[in-house]
This record gives C-alpha cells, sequence and structure tokens, in this order.
C-alpha cells in the first residue's frame, strides 16, 4: 500500500515540479496588510520565463478570497482606472513585474482578515499546463 502511494507521488508530481522549475519562476511576492474593512487586496510579483516558449498566465486560485483575477492600473483623465485582463503574457527569456501603480492580481471578497506575517496561498495556472504554487507574505503597510 506505501509503495502505491510513493509511486502515485512520484507519478503526480514530479512532471509538474520538472516543468515548473525549468520554465517558469515566481519572485519577490507580497502584499501589504489593509485596513480590516478593506474587502479587495493586491498581491504583486515578478514571473519569469526562463524557457524558450512564450507562456501566459491563465487564471489564479486561492481559498483566502472569492476571487483573483489579473489587474492593470492607468491613469485615465487624473484618474486611476483598473482593467481586468483575461491573461497575462510573458515571453521567452523576459520577466512581467507586477508593481504598485501597474499590474497586479486583485484578490476580491477576502473570507478573513489578512495580518502582517501572514502568508496568503496561491496557484497559478499557466499556458503550458505549469501551476504555481506560491506562498505570498504579507507586509506591514
Ligand atoms: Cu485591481
Amino acid at each position: 500500500m506505501k509503495k502505491i502511494k510513493v509511486i502515485l507521488f512520484i507519478i503526480c508530481f514530479l512532471p509538474l515540479v520538472g516543468i515548473a522549475q525549468t520554465n517558469v519562476r515566481i519572485d519577490d511576492a507580497y502584499s501589504r496588510e489593509m485596513p480590516s474593512s478593506a474587502s479587495n487586496m493586491a498581491v504583486y510579483l515578478t514571473i519569469r520565463n526562463v524557457g524558450s516558449h512564450g507562456v501566459s498566465l491563465e487564471s489564479i486560485s486561492t481559498d483566502a478570497a472569492e476571487s483573483a483575477m489579473i489587474h492593470r492600473s492607468t491613469m485615465d483623465n487624473g484618474m486611476m482606472v483598473m482593467e481586468h485582463l483575461a491573461e497575462l503574457y510573458i515571453p521567452s527569456r523576459g520577466n512581467v513585474r507586477l508593481e504598485p501603480g501597474g499590474l497586479h492580481i486583485m484578490l476580491g471578497g477576502l473570507k478573513r482578515p489578512l495580518r502582517a506575517g501572514d502568508l496568503v496561498r496561491m496557484n497559478l495556472s499557466f499556458s503550458n499546463g505549469v501551476v504555481l504554487r506560491v506562498d505570498v507574505p504579507i507586509l506591514e503597510n
């Protein structure tokens, strides 16, 4: 029985880990503590594509919020507006930074207050089938 479990583990996880480590990496993930009345929260990180093909971030899931979407902040007539992107392309051997005032992952409908020191676990799904798990630290505001 134990042997079967070990084999299943290898079958399920090795391909994922192998591809993930060679193609796409996440660096510098963080978010900032918000007032407890806030229901939304922005997450910032850098996605590096070290592979030889372009790849797109297609979806994000987390159990900390009702939704997790890719947003881009832009200035429109002096007003900061946010646009929802269906996906985010990362060129081969390129990287995309999500940072304040620009791209971010928007967590909507937080299920619990997130405090400095907490970690928010997210799964990022890419067009090449890779799913990366990221533990995002919440920093003091
Ligand atoms: Cu947003």
